[in-house]
């Protein structure tokens, strides 16, 4: 049943998430968990105000920088990703010459033949990952997702894991490789074990994605260089942390709810 979302409902922009992944786990895309998964992000980004912070934009910022200037990024994709920001993948891999490659934590054939078609259907020239493409693994990683595809993830040099469980965002840093992270949690294994975190919504940090890449892509070596020697990603971490800290405490302030909700921070 899809419903129709009043554009002046106070909480239009989150229902029509919900329905964009409600979508895609009935076209095949979303795992069921991912559904659930959903609900945790949206409990954190309740509390990070619902929009892309000062900190997020600076990791975004490095997070361009790294894979402009990567020798072989990937950027991963799983259910959720696909079906919030299936288009924005496309233009980020074609700005920053990175491969795209499917990788799921609940994989089936299917699912994976699933969201190839959506990401070609978008415009993907090449989905690595699919079926028998996975033929190498990442070591010491029980889960589906150690399947990777051996020109993709396995030799890349920086992945982008939007949306990850935290077992293979460690096992990438590992083998060597930077792990650029978006996850509305600052406190999960991901966020803390990746190389570059951006704690914002996939769905907002995606085209934002695109659109740095856009001012920064003529940019030269030495000052995409300057921009990552200058991030430091346990201190945006920490700020993320207090940023969330301080809504709390405003929040507590009797009377002040609703103000907060419209953005009223003062
Ligand atoms: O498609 P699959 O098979 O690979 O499965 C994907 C899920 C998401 C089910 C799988 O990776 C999983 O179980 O993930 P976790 O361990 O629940 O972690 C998901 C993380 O993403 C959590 O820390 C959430 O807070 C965060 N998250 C959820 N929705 C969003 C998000 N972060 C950014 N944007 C979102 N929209």
């Amino acid at each position: 049943m899809k419903i129709e979302i009043p554009k002046d409902h106070p909480r239009a922009e989150s229902l029509r998430l919900r329905e964009k992944l409600i979508e895609g786990f009935e076209a095949g895309i979303v795992a069921r968990a991912g559904l659930i998964a959903h609900g945790r992000g949206e409990a954190f980004d309740y509390l990070l105000g619902e929009k892309t912070t000062p900190c997020a934009k600076e990791a975004i910022k490095a997070a361009v920088a790294t894979l402009l200037i990567a020798k072989r990024p990937v950027i991963s994709v799983n259910g959720n990703t696909a079906a919030l920001t299936a288009n924005h993948i496309v233009a980020l891999a074609e700005m920053t010459n990175a491969k795209i490659e499917v990788n799921l934590f609940y994989r089936t054939a299917e699912r994976e033949e699933a969201i190839k078609k959506l990401l070609e259907k978008v415009g993907a020239k090449k989905v690595l990952g699919v079926r028998k493409d996975a033929s190498a693994c990442i070591p010491e990683l029980g889960s589906e997702r150690r399947r990777v595809n051996p020109q993709g993830i396995l030799v890349a040099d920086v992945v982008l894991v939007p949306l990850e469980d935290g077992d293979r965002t460690e096992a990438l840093v590992k083998m060597g490789k930077k792990v650029i992270a978006i996850d509305l949690n600052p406190f999960s294994r991901t966020a803390q074990k990746a190389t570059i975190t951006i704690v914002d919504n996939v769905s907002r940090a995606m085209p934002l994605l695109v659109q740095v890449a856009r001012e920064l892509r003529n940019e030269t070596p030495e000052k995409l260089q300057q921009v990552i020697q200058k991030f430091d990603n346990a201190q945006n971490l920490g700020e993320s942390i207090n940023l969330i800290k301080e809504r709390l405490s405003q929040l507590a302030v009797k009377g002040r709810f609703l103000d907060l909700q419209k953005g009223e921070t003062k």
